[in-house]
């Protein structure tokens, strides 16, 4: 059988699981025998934390009552026996609805309040305020219990036009999009915001997040859903259904929200069992089937392969029942085989890339620091078997000449505190343009620009006006940091050269992976600000909450970045700090083995003998340590992921262009 999404994820959750263990060995290794200095720790903490926490976000988008909550059933919750998340006819889901899971909680459903929109926060910044979610626990072996809680993401509230209009549910310039009065002129609005379900299921606990959305034309759609979730899911699958086919609001929101830079996309062609008739002949559903397909293929202009006919309601059904061969009917699985076959191996080739660079970081700067140490040992010994026979009175001379060279090795002291001096403040100043003041005081002047004319054409500009100052503020800090290498490279070239140091450089500073964020977020935002809802920005509050949101998601790039430009510049005095403590333990020692010589006549050839073990101890360190290296990085790129062969053949374009009329009837086999 074709392995599902579940077993794939699974592989991939195993993979990333042993690379974890992977690491911590390598951690306690060098741990145990103190190789690591603070730089490498801190790679290998960092190292562990992407492992563990790196997730997979996958969006289920679509107009109301299309099926996104009963494929999200039958994909994930069928094992529970039942229907779990609420899928009934018309609008059901009313708020965007998160699954996930995070080991420190327990399993609970959270709820933001609606009202909470008229605080002006961002949901990101709710986030990290459990005081303003209501908390349900949730009992996951109970799966009515846990069904019946789940019903509160369908619920509303009746508030007044005035409250609606507050609440950025009624737009006095749509009238028609308005949601209806009852008789006493109230309107239904949800009653959360936002809902968060914490559920240890195996596949969330790998790290998958599903995003579950409420028909997302609706006015008074979350920004944060447009902006933020949407944007950055890893996959999207869309819903169509086949009853209705392509309705013109399923193209606005393709349009609106899957567009040009929309992640991997799905397409599902949901309810084919509607089609079944008792009075078509043999072939003709079939037949109806893969028009359809083809013509969605071609409404949406994305190639044929990329459309999957399928029913989620019998697939549900099939795999409550345990029957294999419905669900095969139901036509899910070849959705599943080919979200597994195209998105897992490319969040793996994601994480084996950091592991790859994180391993072979650490390997260098654990071996650089033992060579040092051997090369020092390498010194001593030569210096030691040239008072092979010798006298006292030798002894005594190589003592003052320890003195003489360990006075003249301090004077670089002198160097290296100037040097610091300056690369501190060099690093200072770097920072304070990275800092969150200064992408608020950047926002400010953007906002300053768009002043009261809110007309889209003038908060398009300021905003765009806004990206290029922030790049720029990007390109000079790397650009800064070059400098910063090049005056450090030219002190490390004199410690070297006067006073034996070991010191290199290493990698120049790259920024481009906070370049191209910058580039996402401009292009997720540029899109939002062509569409009609960016019109709320009018209201005071909503203006708020965009400010808001756009500064704590600039905030996250420049922290990162700063983090990466303090990380790089710690890395590399860290090294000088290692190197001068060496230097200095390794004049100690010389002196004192030299005055153990001068009272005992068989120290000499001891002493010698032991400088040997510690030198071999330091090679089998070294040799270790990149075994272990070298055991994680093989282990990043073997063990292939339990993915449907034939799928990976039929190399799926992740971005695609639509397939000329014509080439289809060739693709058929997908069916
Ligand atoms: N016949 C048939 N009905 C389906 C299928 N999938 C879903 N449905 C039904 O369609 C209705 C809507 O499904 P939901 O899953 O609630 O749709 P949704 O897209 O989540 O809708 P909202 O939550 O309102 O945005 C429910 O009654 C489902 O049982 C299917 O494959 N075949
Ligand atoms: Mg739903």
């Amino acid at each position: 059988m074709t392995p599902s999404f579940a077993n794939s994820l699974d592989a991939l959750g195993g993979w990333r699981a042993a690379l974890g263990e992977r690491v911590d060995a390598l951690a306690r290794f060098l741990a145990e025998h103190d190789l690591a200095d603070v730089a490498a720790s801190e790679q290998l903490t960092s190292l562990r934390e992407r492992l563990d926490n790196e997730k997979l976000v996958v969006a289920f988008v679509a107009e109301f009552s299309r099926g996104k909550s009963e494929l999200i059933n039958a994909i994930f919750f069928a094992d529970t026996g039942r229907r779990i998340l609420p899928a009934t006819p018309g609008r059901t889901t009313m708020c965007p609805v998160e699954l996930g899971w995070s080991g420190d909680e327990p399993a609970s459903l959270l709820l933001l309040p609606i009202e909470t929109r008229l605080e002006g926060l961002a949901l990101g910044e709710l986030r990290a305020q459990p005081r303003a979610w209501r908390r349900l626990d949730l009992d996951i072996r109970d799966a009515d219990q846990l069904a019946h809680s789940l019903v509160e993401v369908t619920r509303t509230e009746w508030v007044s036009e005035e409250q609606a209009r507050a609440l950025g549910f009624w737009d006095d310039e749509n009238p028609d999009d308005n949601p209806p009065r009852d008789d006493a002129g109230k309107v239904e609005v949800p009653a959360w915001r936002h809902a968060l379900i914490n559920y240890p299921h195996p596949l969330l606990r790998q790290g998958l997040v599903v995003l579950d959305t409420p028909g997302l034309n609706a006015i008074g759609a979350e920004p944060e859903l447009t902006l933020s979730l949407l944007p950055s899911a890893h996959a999207t699958v869309f819903i169509l259904g086949a009853d209705t086919g392509v309705t013109k609001s399923d193209l606005a929101i393709w349009r609106d929200h899957l567009g040009a830079h929309a992640p991997t996309r799905f397409v599902v062609l949901n309810k084919i069992d509607t089609l079944e008739d008792p009075f078509a002949a043999a072939g003709e559903v079939e037949a109806q089937i893969l028009q359809q397909q083809r013509e969605t293929a071609r409404t949406l202009g994305v190639s044929m392969q990329r459309v999957f006919p399928l029913s989620a309601r019998q697939a549900l059904a099939a795999r409550v029942a345990g029957d294999e061969m419905a669900l095969n009917e139901s036509r899910l699985p070849v959705l599943e085989a080919a979200l597994g076959a195209q998105l897992l191996p490319q969040r793996r080739q994601v994480l084996e890339q950091v592991v790859q660079e994180g391993a072979q970081q650490i390997e260098n700067q654990v071996v650089r620091r033992i060579g040092d140490s051997r090369r020092q040992l390498a010194e001593q010994t030569l210096e030691l078997r040239g008072l092979r026979g010798k006298n006292n009175a030798k002894v005594r001379v190589m003592i003052k000449r320890v003195d003489a060279e360990t006075s003249e090795f301090e004077e670089c002291t002198t160097l290296l505190q100037a040097m610091r001096a300056v690369h501190g403040r060099m690093l200072k100043d770097i920072l304070v343009d990275l800092s969150s003041d200064r992408v608020r005081e950047e926002v400010a002047e953007m906002q300053a620009s768009m002043g009261a004319s809110i007309l889209h054409l003038g908060a398009k500009k300021a905003f765009i006006a806004l990206c290029e100052r922030l790049r720029a503020l990007l390109a000079a800090a790397q650009r800064r940091n070059g400098e910063i290498r090049e005056m450090l490279g030219a002190s490390f070239a004199r410690l070297n050269a006067e006073f034996g140091f070991s010191l290199a450089l290493g990698k120049p500073l790259e920024f481009e992976r906070f370049t191209s964020e910058l580039q996402l977020i401009e292009s997720n935002y540029v899109q939002y600000l062509g569409l009609t809802l960016a019109l709320r920005l009018a209201q005071p509050k909503f203006m708020e909450q965009f400010r808001r949101m756009l500064i704590s998601k600039l905030r996250v790039v420049f922290e990162n970045a700063s983090s990466e430009l303090e990380l790089w510049n710690k890395a590399i005095s860290a090294q000088v700090d290692s190197q001068l403590r060496e230097r200095r333990k390794a004049f100690k020692r010389r002196r004192e083995t030299l005055e153990k010589i001068q009272t005992a006549a068989g120290e000499l050839e001891a002493r010698i003998d032991e400088i040997d073990t510690q030198d071999q101890r330091l090679v089998g360190f070294q040799t270790r340590t990149s075994e272990l290296a070298e055991e994680l990085r093989e282990h990043a790129f073997a063990t292939p992921l339990a993915t449907d062969p034939s799928l990976i053949e039929l190399d799926l374009p992740l971005f695609d262009d639509a397939v000329p009329v014509g080439e289809e009837e060739a693709m058929q086999h997908q069916a």
